[in-house]
């Protein structure tokens, strides 16, 4: 397939392609910064197969290195800005990045977590000049089968993994999208979703496949994205539970203009009270479920059946097919299992863990670790989550990092970390330790502890001393149990 920009840049060269708060970029303009960088970037030794890592804010810059890379068949590694520098660390050494591009805003934080990559800063890039430059191979062609990108995604140890896009991942996902939702001529999709996440990063590819304009915004700012969409200026949007709520609240009564037809609402459950204010106000809200694994959404319910079907996540897209398995066989209608999904948006492995890639795999089917179950029609209720994820704001936090950060502490003989309902974030994460010596227990000093080595949305609100912590008879932790005992005692 020819690659994309390229492709795009022939068939469409003065549609606009990007927007931001103060500035426009066209289709052919994107694709010469495109390629002047890459020439650059080829210039320092990044090849075709390398992974690269990236720490940009959503900028176009960010947009400029990722289609650079796919000129030179270079893999793009995106970096969640909100890590601790350990954390960064930790993934920067687990794909074996050989570079850093960094930017102005995310430098100190790169340097400071950067060990054995050469680090880049892709203003002072763009600042080299290029006329003197010997001219690399620039790719015209990309194969479906190849890498694209590794996106990390925490995992149920505490590791996280490196999740392997391929290509066709991508296209697949931006054309079962196209298939479900359609696209007009007028259509204009406001990113303000983090392009390291597969909800940011799957619009920059919608952005070249469909050649559609892209709103991108640096920060979210809920007042400023209302504005955007109360003006017409955008048709469709990707929001989390927390973001559209801001939204709302930001609202007051003003009425959505009928050309808006997307709210595409994803990374999470979604509160009734939401959807309920959605309804009354007539946003066309399409509540999806998906995961870095399937490069974005995989299932997805049309604003028709918000009513009808309230709470469930809806169908399939169509190149994709789910199935909830009871166990044993495929479950029957209303029956909770295990969601697996199949289909060509599902990603290729998990970077440098056989085990882990075997066990998410079953006969081709991915198993997504979560809980659901279809109803007689069809449509999928998602009921439960991975292995005691926690949610926050769109951002996953996985008890067991936060544990090991916690069990750090010398006097902390043992830790139980849960998710507990919050307003603002759907949920918000707790801390349960038992200790040495109770007189030396301080829960400001354990979450500063959590602080220094954790993002900040996985840092425990609140941390309890206990005598003991529920176990089953492996001495696995049960945290479950901790929810129900912290229910019992905040009702
Ligand atoms: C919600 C966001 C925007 C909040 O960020 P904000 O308001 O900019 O915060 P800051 O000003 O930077 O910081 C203020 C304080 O708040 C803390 N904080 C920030 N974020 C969180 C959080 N999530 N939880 C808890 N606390 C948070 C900061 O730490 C700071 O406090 P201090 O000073 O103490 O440090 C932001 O969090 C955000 O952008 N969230 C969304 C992320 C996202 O996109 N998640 C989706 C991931 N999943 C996927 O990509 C798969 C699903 C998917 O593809 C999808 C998802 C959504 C929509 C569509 C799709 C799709 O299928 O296409
Ligand atoms: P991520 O690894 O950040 O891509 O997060 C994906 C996870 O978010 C999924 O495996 C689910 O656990 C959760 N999730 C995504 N969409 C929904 C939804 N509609 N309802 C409930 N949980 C969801
Ligand atoms: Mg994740
Ligand atoms: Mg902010
Ligand atoms: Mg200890």
């Amino acid at each position: 397939m020819p690659l994309w920009l390229h492709q795009r840049a022939l068939l469409t060269p003065e549609r606009i392609a990007y927007e931001t708060e103060n500035s426009r970029l066209t289709f052919h303009e994107l694709d010469q910064s495109a390629r002047q960088l890459a020439c650059i970037l080829s210039s320092k030794g990044i090849a075709e197969g390398s992974h690269i890592a990236v720490l940009q804010e959503n900028t176009l810059n960010f947009v400029r290195t990722q289609h650079a890379l796919m000129y030179l068949h270079a893999i793009c590694v995106p970096l969640n800005l909100r890590l601790a520098k350990r954390e960064l660390s930790f993934q920067l050494a687990d794909c074996a990045a050989g570079f850093l591009i960094a930017d102005l805003a995310t430098y100190e934080k790169a340097q400071q977590a950067n060990t054995n990559c050469q680090l880049l800063t892709i203003e002072q890039l763009l600042e080299e000049a290029t006329d003197t430059l010997p001219q690399p191979v620039l790719q015209r062609e990309i194969s479906l089968n190849d890498p694209c990108t590794i996106i990390y995604t925490s995992g149920t140890t505490g590791r996280p993994k490196g999740v392997v896009l391929t290509y066709g991942s991508h296209w697949w996902n931006a054309n079962a999208s196209l298939i479900n939702l359609g696209l007009r001529e007028t259509d204009e999709w406001l990113c303000c979703v983090p392009l390291f996440h597969v909800s940011g990063l799957s619009l920059l590819i919608k952005n070249v496949i469909y050649g559609m304009p892209v709103f991108l915004c640096r920060h979210f700012h809920a007042a400023d994205v209302h504005q955007q969409i109360l003006a017409g200026k955008v048709s469709h949007i990707s929001l989390v539970a927390s973001m559209l709520q801001r939204v709302l609240d930001d609202a007051g009564a003003a009425r959505f203009p009928d050309t808006f037809r997307c709210v595409l609402l994803g990374g999470g459950p979604v509160p009734p009270v939401l959807l309920k204010r959605c309804l009354e106000r007539r946003i066309p809200v399409y509540q999806t479920y998906g995961m870095t694994e399937t490069a974005s959404q995989c299932v997805t319910l049309p604003p028709e059946y918000m009513q009808a079907k309230a709470g469930s996540a809806g169908k399939a897209l169509f190149p994709l097919q789910i199935q909830i398995d009871s166990g044993t066989r495929p479950a029957e209608a209303g029956e909770p299992g295990e969601i697996l999904v199949k289909g060509p948006t599902v990603f290729s492995h998990y970077l440098n863990r056989e085990d882990a890639t075997r066990d998410a795999f079953t006969d081709g089917w991915f198993r997504t670790g979560d809980i659901g179950y279809l109803d007689a029609d069809g449509f999928l209720f998602v009921l439960d989550r991975r292995k005691d994820l926690i949610i926050s704001g769109g951002e996953n936090i996985y008890p067991a990092e936060v544990e090991a950060v916690l069990r750090l502490d010398t006097n902390v003989t043992g830790a139980g970390v849960i998710g507990i309902p919050d307003s603002a974030w759907g949920q918000k994460p707790i801390a349960f330790v038992t200790v040495h010596r109770s007189d030396a227990f301080d829960a400001d000093d354990l979450i500063a502890l959590c602080r220094s080595h954790l993002a900040h949305y996985k840092v425990p609100k609140q941390v309890i001393l206990c005598d003991e912590l529920p176990e089953n008879a492996a001495h696995k932790l049960l945290r479950r149990k901790l929810y129900e005992r912290w229910l019992q005692e905040n009702p």
